[in-house]
């Protein structure tokens, strides 16, 4: 239950981080259609703070539940599902649910609501004092019951053991579900008793079409405090922390891609394990640390990210930026709080500050292959001189070569004949003989992978 994305069986979500509804509609349209992406992770929907720096952070501050933000209007937000579930894209929404706007704060949300923090005062919802935790702040993250009821960096927690906190957060879910998403990111989750979250899921309808939401809560559990990923697997897929830092690491140090899935170390079961490079915490120093790999190092940040795709571990999700040189700051702006469009160059790329990893070819390319090998598992796994290979079951055939240059026969566990390389869309080609070997060979440095699959193009 809630594991069910929706999407006929496609494999890979991307994060548009921060890009207006009109744009994301167009990139289902002219691109995630077309390259198999299940669907796309949307930023906050419902109405949050303004702050005068536009930082990206505003959107974790809401104001009320109304679908008004910086990437569009309800009008507009509804045009965005319609449009990318027309060509076969599903919208799932990151709902922040844990807590509300700040303490200090105080004034009007992006959709005109009132609201003042240290009153507890949001009436576009409405909730009011009673609805929240008394203030404290979490400081221990070896006590549980600090990190659900107290203050996570000074926002007003909400108390989901209450009925009308419950019942105000699944009306907006509810919402959410009748204009036709597939499902929700859960923010802060960790923040929150999962016995709560059930309560909550309780209450939803399930999709027009049939079926529960998928729900993927955020808990990060890196191994060292007591809160689990495990206990909230009963509740849908949890993001998995711990896969980032080993991919990040693994992609420098081709030795350790033998074993990126440590259950040893207390990994989340693949069932229910969410998994990802980086994220838009990770990749500028928000939400823990670890060695996590991002665009701004390409080349390797290719490689994780095809390794991700390509291994038979969790359900993926692709990031998808925009430049930034510091932390707080938001997305592409001529000014106040209006966000760029998102520019297509002629070679595919995207301009205005947009970086599009999920465009790079040895990432969106990838999603092909992921969706093909589904339900495989791995095999000819060959691991040797910076060099990596593998076949998933008799479906594909994946390769990856450290400094960019591989020249090896190998066994690809495939049928016999002539295959694309997905990578560079059929200008290199692997021919695969009687007895499943085939001549490998890679030439690129900057996208150092060749994955092929039967039932490709060709
Ligand atoms: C901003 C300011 C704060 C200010 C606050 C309220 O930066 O100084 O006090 O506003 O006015 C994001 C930003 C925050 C931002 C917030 C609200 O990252 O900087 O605060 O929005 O605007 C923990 C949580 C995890 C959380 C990370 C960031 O467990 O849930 O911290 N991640 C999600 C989102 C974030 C978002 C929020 C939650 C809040 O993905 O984008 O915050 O909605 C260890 C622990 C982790 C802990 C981590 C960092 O690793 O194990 O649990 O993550 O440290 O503390
Ligand atoms: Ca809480």
């Amino acid at each position: 239950e809630y594991t069910d994305p929706h999407c006929d069986g496609k494999q890979t979500i991307v994060h548009l981080f921060e890009w207006k509804w009109a744009d994301i509609a167009l990139e289902c349209e002219r691109f995630l259609s077309k390259k198999g992406f299940c669907g796309v992770q949307v930023s906050p929907a419902n109405e949050h703070i303004y702050k005068d720096s536009a930082p990206w952070w505003q959107r974790y501050q809401p104001i009320s539940y109304k679908l008004q933000s910086r990437s569009g209007t309800e009008a507009e937000f509804v045009d965005m599902v319609n449009r990318c579930r027309a060509v076969g894209v599903r919208i799932y929404v990151d709902v922040v649910v844990n807590h509300m706007a700040g303490l200090g704060q105080s004034g009007v949300g992006s959709a005109g609501s009132n609201f003042n923090s240290d009153n507890y005062d949001f009436p576009g919802v409405p909730f009011t004092r009673e609805h929240f935790h008394p203030h404290c702040e979490i400081k221990n993250y070896g006590d549980p019951n600090e990190v659900r009821n107290c203050y996570l960096v000074a926002l007003t927690d909400l108390d989901q053991h209450n009925d009308y906190v419950r019942d105000k957060i699944a009306e907006f879910l509810n919402h959410l579900i009748d204009l036709g998403v597939a499902g929700f990111r859960v923010d802060a989750a960790k923040h929150m008793w999962p016995a709560d979250i059930s309560a909550i899921q309780q209450r939803l309808k399930d999709l027009p079409e049939g079926g529960r939401p998928m729900f993927y809560h955020e808990v990060i559990d890196q191994g060292g405090e007591p809160i689990k990923t495990q206990e909230y697997t009963g509740l849908g897929y949890v993001t998995e922390f711990r896969y980032s830092i080993k991919i990040g690491q693994a992609v420098q140090n081709f030795d350790q891609l033998g074993n990126v899935v440590d259950f040893g170390w207390g990994m989340t079961d693949s069932g229910h394990a969410f998994v990802f490079v980086d994220n838009h915490d990770n990749q500028r120093g928000h939400g823990g640390g670890g060695s996590i790999m991002t665009f701004k190092r390409p080349r390797e940040y290719r490689m994780a990210t095809a390794y991700l795709l390509a291994n038979d571990y969790g359900f993926t999700r692709v990031m998808s930026s925009y430049d930034f040189h510091s932390s707080d700051q938001g997305p592409p702006s001529s000014g106040g709080q209006n966000i760029k469009d998102v520019t297509i160059n002629g070679d595919g790329s995207c301009g205005n500050g947009w970086i599009c990893e999920h465009r790079w070819p040895s990432i969106g390319n990838m999603v092909a292959f992921r969706n093909a090998v589904a339900g495989t598992s791995k095999q000819n796994f060959y691991l040797q001189n910076n060099e990596v290979a593998f076949s998933r079951g008799n479906k594909g055939f994946f390769a990856m070569a450290k400094n960019g240059h591989m020249d090896k026969t190998l066994q690809t566990g495939l049928p016999a004949g002539d295959y694309c390389n997905l990578i560079t869309e059929c200008r290199t080609k692997v021919t695969v003989d009687g007895s499943g070997n085939a001549h490998i060979v890679i030439n690129d440095p900057n996208e150092p992978v060749l994955a092929i699959i039967v039932g490709g193009p060709s």
